[in-house]
């Protein structure tokens, strides 16, 4: 059944909440999407992911769902939904939705059976546990929330605590109840059945917890992570879901998985494992940060280290190409490390070079193809470093709507000291900077929603030099060049299939591979720093004819012995 699709594909991640606006409402919609259809047909993109667009009371923006067959008030209809996926597939792009399983809302209706008695039906759905201490007035063990704070909260109808991973308005759901797993493949074959080619699968390494649920290691940012992460019957419980549903289909199955690195990696997503296809680890975009928790400038040399050991996975194994999602801050610059100061675009299309020609399922979060940034705000300083030009700053506590962002401010209030620290790192991390809204033109609220509306989240005030509208008419802009790096790699066999090899591995200022088919090969040349760079031909490359095929300057120059421009990008066929 399953034909493999995702092998030669390329993805287009859209966070609704922020894309477009139909209503006037200053929430983004499905017929803001349906809208757009057209614009992501020209991208020339080849499937989209969806973040979820279910009913939900958007405590963490649509990833606590109440209703798993229902479309949220704000994004509209289930009619808008059939007439986005026919739209869709009319212009032969495949359709990935989210799949959040590992918990619901506190306002589903299972959960709110299950918080109303201990011999309510539902209330297994849920992990509910007595309190420690003489009197349990203490969490039952001592896990963290995802989103800080204890991982448990009290609730004295029952005198229990029941477990949330992630915001309290998010419990977490008791796969090891057999009805519970029955709903998750029902769920999923509904939408199957309604023409939906896959899911990416949320948090899906944490749906296992560890028997008895013991107390974790103390591993900060998190403490309990080993105890719920891929532990138990994890594969047993995806094995099931994926004979009850997944490869009854020809889907996608993408695993957002903490915990999968390129070490364990074959063991998940090997196609003879038969369970997810492609996971999203986090490997790359770890690699500027320091303990995980304060950023630092990226580190080009750990960052090709993690990409070459997912590159040199047997070839069943899809690794996934992404530096963007709605929870990462742009990648522009903070993947080059090197001040981009009068190169922006140059940067940002060297980064697609170096990301896209590599083996694996490619993903473009919506923005990205404009080079959209983190918003501009004081406390990091951050001002000159985001883009070329001067911004208006802004304060970010003042901007930041997300949970994770106001509960670490709210952790705060405590420790009124550490605030400037917090906004410091938020400045560099915070989910709020993927979630602006798409800049689609110079006009009010950079098009996103009509003029004289409020949009939900603040507007990227570079929208007046940055947006899609301005670059599309720029032969030269980021987005013509994604859309033609897009268009070369599909159907490209040495990008999907050739052999991976990497020279001058140690340089922290080059990024230089070749893909090989037999005896020809694409050779990749990637300047990773604002200034000139000698380059010498590894001996492979030798004597070998070499036709130019894609590269970041308007002036291309032949493969040779040369000094790259800043931040040149070069792809020849040798
Ligand atoms: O984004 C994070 C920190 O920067 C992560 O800890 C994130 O919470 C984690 O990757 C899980 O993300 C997914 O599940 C969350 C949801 O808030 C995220 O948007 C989603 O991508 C809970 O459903
Ligand atoms: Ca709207």
């Amino acid at each position: 059944m399953k034909t493999r699709w995702y092998k030669d594909s390329f993805f287009y991640q859209i966070y609704p909440r922020s894309f477009c606006d139909s209503n006037g409402d200053g929430i983004g919609d499905i017929r803001g999407i349906i809208s757009k259809l057209d614009y992501l047909k020209e991208l020339g993109i080849t499937a989209v992911w969806l973040s979820p667009c279910y009913k939900s009371p958007n405590d963490d923006n649509g990833y606590d769902i109440s209703d798993y067959r229902d479309i949220m008030d704000e994004f509209g209809t289930m009619a808008d939904f059939d007439e986005l996926i026919a739209g869709l597939h009319e212009r032969g792009i495949k359709l990935i939705m989210d799949l959040v399983v590992n918990h619901t809302s506190d306002e589903h209706d299972w959960f709110k059976e299950s918080r109303k008695s201990k011999d309510n039906p539902y209330r297994d759905y849920y992990y509910w546990k007595k309190g420690r201490g003489k009197d349990g007035k203490r969490p039952p063990n001592n896990w963290m929330s995802n989103f800080l704070g204890p991982a448990w909260k009290y609730e004295k109808e029952t005198d229990e605590w029941y477990m949330h991973l992630f915001s309290y308005k998010q419990p977490d759901l008791n796969w090891n109840n057999p009805r519970v797993r029955q709903e998750v493949a029902d769920i999923c074959n509904f939408w199957f059945e309604k023409g939906v080619d896959g899911f990416r699968c949320d948090v899906i390494t944490y749906i296992s917890k560890k028997e008895g649920l013991p107390d974790g290691k103390i591993k900060l940012p998190l403490i309990g992570f080993e105890q719920y992460c891929l532990t138990d019957n994890w594969h047993k419980f995806i094995k099931e879901l994926a004979d009850r549903s997944w490869n009854r289909y020809d889907t996608t199955m993408v695993g957002e998985a903490m915990g999968i690195t390129s070490a364990n990696a074959k063991e998940y997503i090997d196609e003879s494992v038969g369970e997810l296809d492609c996971v999203f680890s986090f490997e790359h975009t770890n690699a500027d940060r320091y303990m995980q928790i304060l950023p630092h400038g990226m580190n080009v040399r750990k960052l090709k280290k993690i990409f070459a050991r997912w590159q040199a996975l047997p070839k069943t194994c899809a690794p996934t190409l992404f530096m963007e999602n709605h929870d990462q801050p742009r990648c522009m610059p903070r993947f080059v490390s090197y001040k981009c100061k009068g190169h922006f675009d140059e940067a940002a299309k060297m980064l697609a070079v170096a990301l896209y020609m590599q083996r694996g399922v490619p993903f473009v979060y919506q923005g990205q193809e404009i080079g959209m940034t983190n918003l501009p705000v004081k406390e990091a300083g951050y001002l000159k470093e985001c883009d070329d030009r001067e911004n208006t700053a802004m304060r970010s506590i003042e901007v930041y709507k997300d949970v994770l962002s106001v509960n670490v401010y709210k952790a705060l209030k405590k420790f009124p000291f550490l605030i400037p620290v917090a906004s410091k790192v938020l400045a560099k991390v915070a989910r709020d900077h993927a979630r602006t809204p798409m800049q689609w033109s110079a006009e009010a609220n950079a098009g996103f929603c009509a003029a004289g509306v409020t949009p939900w989240m603040t507007v990227n005030p570079n929208f007046v030099y940055k947006n899609a509208d301005l670059q599309k008419r720029d032969p030269s802009s980021i987005w013509n060049f994604y859309r033609r790096l897009i268009k070369y790699r599909l159907g490209n066999e040495y990008i999907i299939e050739g052999e991976f090899n990497e020279f001058y591995k140690n340089s922290g200022k080059l990024y230089v591979y070749e893909r090989r088919v037999g005896d020809k090969a694409l050779a990749v040349i990637c300047n990773f720093t604002g200034k000139p760079v000698r380059f010498t031909l590894p001996d492979e490359w030798k004597g070998k004819s070499a036709h130019a095929e894609l590269c970041n300057y308007d002036e291309v120059l032949p493969l040779g012995n040369r000094t790259l421009r800043p931040f040149e990008a070069s792809v020849y066929l040798i």
